[in-house]
């Protein structure tokens, strides 16, 4: 219930500067009253239906002269995800961290080869759950650049930062929940990460370093972390985070024996930086090879129930199955998207289930059943 606390704080913080909601900051959880004061200091936008699949999908050079890596300016904001951090700061996504959710899903086409049904999935979960649905707006992040000022208070309301939904615990490189700084690059655990390249992989990140490192992460926040939940939708970017790094962050020139080196994980995890000439991957691709992970060391989706070591499976979430991919679907938008949203009305509801229906589309070859947590729209 972590993020429902959050919510509860922000909402305080709220009471006294509706007028200045961010137009990226997240409606989600923020009570009736609240909303009713923020929603019409908001420039309501009407949002662009969602890109198809790129028209070229094979491999081209990314790293190149139009879109040069340029450091964070104060106030940009960056995030947990270290993809999305390298598309901002490469300018395939604004500058600022600040996007639509059709420039997102463009982005992570043309930047990394996403599928196009994984891009819509992901961005349209993530927008009802961490975006502004009235403005269209996301943020990347909940933090403005370090060298730059602190956020205002409302801005940790925003981004791909919400607690337990795609942040989340016993990440890679980035701290827990727990301890504080959630979305940081950590050069400790960078430094374990590099351990176990030179254990496993002869210095390179590869599917055996990725099956071990994932475990070792899960296994440290279970032993440390009392808070520890590890449930959908959380579980699913565990795991996928851990093969983005190969899917997307390795060369696309490489077809074979695809492994990432410790320069371009530190460029990618630490610098937001594309490698010299980085061409993406040669062809669409979303959480390739997940099984490998799973089938090494079998982790079910839980938490810690009762203090550290108390690592209890949730038979409520979803796992990683194919036959359970529409649960996650159902559960996202009955449990996540319900409980951040327990009544919407007027616009927001209206925004709400256009974006709800985009979701819905990005599964609708493998889901026939459509969920409506708010009744079918007329
Ligand atoms: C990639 O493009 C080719 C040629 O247009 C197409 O046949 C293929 O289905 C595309 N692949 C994916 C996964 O979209
Ligand atoms: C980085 O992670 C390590 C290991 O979890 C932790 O001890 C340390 O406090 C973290 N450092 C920062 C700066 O958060
Ligand atoms: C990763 O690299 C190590 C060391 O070279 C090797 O033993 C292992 O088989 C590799 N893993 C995979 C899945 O190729
Ligand atoms: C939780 O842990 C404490 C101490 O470790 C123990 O005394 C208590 O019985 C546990 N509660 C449950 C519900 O397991
Ligand atoms: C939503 C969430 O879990 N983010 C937290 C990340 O850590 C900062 C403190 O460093 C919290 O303020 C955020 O709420």
């Amino acid at each position: 219930m972590i993020s429902f606390t959050n919510f509860i704080a922000l909402a305080l913080a709220l009471a006294s500067t509706a007028s200045a909601f961010p137009a990226y900051g997240s409606l989600a959880g923020i009570p009736r009253e609240e909303l009713d004061q923020i929603i019409p200091t908001l420039q309501h936008k009407e949002p662009a239906p969602p890109p198809g699949p790129l028209k070229y999908n094979g491999t081209k050079l990314i790293n190149d002269a139009a879109h040069p890596w340029k450091p964070a300016r104060p106030g940009d904001i960056r995030g947990p995800c270290p993809g999305l951090n390298t598309l901002a700061s490469h300018g395939y996504l604004p500058r600022n961290g600040i996007a639509t959710p059709v420039q997102l899903i463009s982005a992570i086409q043309e930047g990394f080869n996403m599928e196009n049904r994984f891009a819509r999935f992901v961005v349209y979960a993530a927008h009802l759950v961490d975006g502004n649905v009235i403005t269209d707006l996301l943020s990347i992040g909940s933090k403005t650049s370090e060298t730059g000022p602190p956020p205002p208070a409302p801005a940790i309301a925003g981004g791909l930062n919400t607690h337990s939904v795609f942040e989340g615990d016993a990440s890679m490189t980035r701290g827990d929940f727990y301890w504080g700084d959630n979305f940081s690059f950590n050069e400790t655990l960078f430094d374990e990460l590099t351990m176990y390249m030179d254990k496993y992989g002869d210095g390179k990140y590869n599917w055996t370093v990725a099956s071990e490192f994932r475990y070792k992460r899960i296994q440290e926040s279970i032993q440390n972390n009392p808070t520890f939940s590890l449930i959908m939708p959380r579980y699913f970017t565990a795991y996928g985070e851990a093969t983005f790094m190969i899917n997307f962050f390795v060369d696309g020139r490489i077809k074979e024996n695809r492994v990432l080196s410790k320069e371009d994980a530190r460029s990618f995890l630490q610098k937001s930086q594309f490698p010299k000439d980085f061409h993406r991957a040669s062809q669409p691709s979303a959480i390739e090879n997940i099984d490998f992970l799973l089938n090494a060391h079998p982790v079910r989706p839980g938490g810690n129930v009762n203090g550290t070591n108390s690592y209890q499976k949730d038979p409520t979430s979803a796992d990683l199955s194919p036959e359970q991919w529409c649960l996650i679907y159902e559960n996202f938008v009955n449990r996540n998207v319900k409980n951040l949203y327990p009544n919407p009305t007027g616009d927001l509801l209206k925004a709400l289930n256009i974006n709800l229906q985009w979701l819905y589309d990005s599964v609708n070859d493998r889901c026939p059943k459509q969920v409506f947590p708010y009744g079918k729209p007329e």
